[in-house]
């Protein structure tokens, strides 16, 4: 790059990012857009895993795409403009990738964001940045932020810590420290004191820290633009005594306010290992107070607790702005950021109409709930498959005869041998080598008027025919006047005298615990009319089911009339069939792969094939 080596950062800097961290990316989009940047300063991202694609991002109120690539060595070459990276590795894998990445000239600054990287190969990283000439931040840190230019990956905080610390322009003080947490401290305290942070470093807390304090303080003293230095050191190590030579040497002219932190170690009568693995005194000379009395002595302005470090800072400032040192530029309001929806509907600012209502079934919460009950609770009151069907279907906790009466009903149509229409489907589906789902769906599709899906046409015709006072004949020879077969009437195979077992178990169970059931007997009156013409015009299952299912909503007690008609009108009875014989349907699927069934075709000779030779078209079709 053009840039000076002191000055790595500025507002064309464009970065590249290791590791899919979109929420860090958009963070520093929305860094960037805040300061005025005309380019986004990040330029691709690079993912190892899962092969080049791109990401959408937002730039303002707009949307830009990033690139993601599966290697630094083709990032750098398509994006010859990035000289940072920021990489977001974890502890594994970040020596493997910025060694990658230091092999690479066009890099000139590398942050790491790894917490628990091995000292050793914190060391050799370092080892080779220095070789290569690469500015190196972290490990373990945020990065750090060079306001109105560039922000390393989370350093600062959310938008609203970034706008109100006007981190969105630069102002003239340069600090470096090892926290993150409090770089965001002093950046907020220097945008109350001074006119702001001109740039600032966070070290990382480790014990070997690619650079030090007195890496960036060297690079703050060679840019004409930082008039003030901060350095908040802390307790263990040596770093400070470097600066305190440098200043002593007179390398760093500019002034220097300066605080060790851990100055409350002395209360204890052990040796203190604070937050950073770096952040424990090994001799007297490392630990905070015998720092803050050197670099006090050193000519540093040093308050005497942290508490005075705004009123030093703001002494220092006022005293460079009053002697012409710093020009204090007029505020310029930052352009409005977007905030995210999500954020913004949480802090509850703003509100859509929904496009799809529900209410039977929430999951964002702690627990599962259905119509409002937890899952825990559907657990602890037993209340089954039947209760459960009672509340996602109807919303609400039907009485025990009712919820016995939806197992009972689903364990009765569960299966009908292999031979009817839907078996015979999902069977032939299988052997034709597919797969669960599509077997099942196939099955399930023949479910209709005719098989198995006549119930809540049964419970429609019945119930309208008894609401309107026919009797059963009359019910009967209007269907026939109207040349309509009765929903829920006739069997194939099942008749007086070979009675469906199914039906039996139903009509006994509904006698026995069912308060009322009117339209079963109404049914077994109109059976015994179609019965009388044709033995196989019984009251079938679908029949039998559907009315006693009218009888289970109308004189439960657990809906009123108008909810139990609306209940019929919507149409959920051939749901019970359908739900009850997917349970058959996977069971012939699985039986058919079992049985390594091959692919059926059906014999020729059982069709009956008649096909007429169609008549020539003679004349002329132009006439
Ligand atoms: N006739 C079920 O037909 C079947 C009449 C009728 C008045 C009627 C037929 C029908 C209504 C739909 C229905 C559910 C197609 C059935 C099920 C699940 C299953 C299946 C399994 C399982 C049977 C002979 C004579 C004709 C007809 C007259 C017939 N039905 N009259 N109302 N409903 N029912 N479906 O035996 O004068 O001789 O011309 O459509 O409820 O699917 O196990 O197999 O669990 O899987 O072929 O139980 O009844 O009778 O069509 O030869 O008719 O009776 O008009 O009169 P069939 P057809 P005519 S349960």
């Amino acid at each position: 790059g053009s840039r000076p080596e002191h000055l790595p950062f500025d507002e064309h800097t464009r970065s590249l990012v290791y590791g899919l961290q979109p929420r860090a990316i958009q963070g520093m989009l929305d860094f960037d857009f805040s300061c005025g940047r005309k380019t986004p300063s990040v330029a691709a991202m690079i993912y190892p895993f899962g092969g080049h694609h791109i990401q959408k991002f937002y730039w303002g109120t707009k949307e830009v795409l990033l690139p993601v690539y599966t290697s630094v060595a083709e990032a750098v070459k398509k994006h010859p403009d990035a000289d940072v990276v920021v990489n977001f590795a974890s502890s594994r894998s970040v020596y493997q990738s910025s060694l990658e990445i230091l092999q690479l000239p066009q890099i000139r600054a590398l942050a790491l964001i790894a917490e628990g990287v091995p000292e050793r190969h914190a060391r050799e990283i370092l080892h080779r940045a220095k070789k290569a000439g690469v500015l190196v931040i972290g490990p373990a840190t945020v990065g750090g932020i060079k306001p109105g230019c560039f922000r390393i990956g989370n350093s600062g905080g959310m938008m609203d810590n970034i706008i109100s610390s006007k981190l969105y322009r630069p102002g003239s003080v340069g600090y470096v420290s090892k926290s993150g947490g409090m770089s965001n401290e002093l950046n907020n305290i220097l945008s109350l004191v001074t006119n702001g942070t001109y740039e600032g470093i966070a070290i990382g807390g480790d014990r070997y820290p690619a650079t030090t304090f007195i890496d960036h303080l060297l690079r703050y003293e060679k840019d004409p633009n930082c008039k003030m230095l901060v350095l908040l050191g802390e307790v263990g190590g040596v770093e400070e005594y470097r600066v305190i030579d440098a200043v002593k040497q007179g390398i760093i002219k500019k002034p220097v306010v300066a605080w060790a932190i851990g100055t409350c170690a002395k209360m204890f009568t052990t040796e203190v290992q604070f937050g950073h693995a770096g952040s424990m005194a090994n001799s007297d000379l490392e630990t905070a107070s015998a720092k803050n009395a050197a670099m006090k002595e050193a000519g540093f302005i040093v308050p005497d607790t942290f508490e005075d470090l705004p009123v030093v800072l703001r002494q220092t400032y006022e005293k460079l702005v009053s002697n012409g040192t710093i020009n204090v530029r007029p505020e310029v309001p930052p352009p409005a950021i977007p905030i995210d929806y999500k954020w913004a509907q949480e802090l509850g600012m703003v509100r859509k109409p929904a496009a799809f209502i529900s209410t039977i079934s929430d999951e964002r919460g702690a627990e599962l709930m259905y119509s409002g009950v937890k899952i825990s609770e559907v657990f602890e009151s037993e209340m089954g498959i039947g209760g459960v069907i009672s509340l996602l279907w109807f919303k609400r906790r039907l009485p025990a005869h009712c919820t016995k009466f939806i197992e009972m009903a689903l364990m009765l149509t569960a299966d009908h041998g292999p031979a009817v229409s839907g078996a015979m489907n999902t069977i032939i589906t299988s052997r034709a080598g597919k797969d669960l789902v599509s077997s099942l769906v196939s099955g399930l599709l023949t479910i209709g008027d005719r098989f198995g899906g006549a119930l809540d046409d049964a419970a429609k015709e019945f119930s309208g025919a008894y609401d309107s006072g026919l009797t059963p004949r009359e019910f009967v020879d209007k269907m026939r006047k109207a040349q309509r077969l009765i929903p829920g009437i006739g069997h194939k195979i099942k008749s007086t005298s070979n009675p469906d077992y199914r039906v039996e178990v139903v009509k006994e169970f509904v006698k026995k615990h069912f308060p009322s059931s009117r339209m079963l007997d109404y049914a077994l009156a109109v059976e015994r009319v179609t019965t009388a013409k044709k033995d196989t015009l019984i009251l079938n299952v679908d029949g039998c089911l559907a009315v006693c299912f009218v009888d289970l909503l109308r004189d439960s007690g657990a809906f009123t009339d108008e909810e139990a008609n609306e209940q019929l009108n919507i149409g959920f009875l051939n749901g019970v069939f359908v739900l009850g014989r997917s349970i058959g349907f996977i069971g012939h699927h699985l039986d058919q792969k079992r049985l390594r069934a091959p692919l059926y075709r059906h014999p020729a000779d059982d069709f009956m094939i008649s096909m007429q030779t169609p008549e020539r078209i003679v004349g002329n079709l132009k006439k």
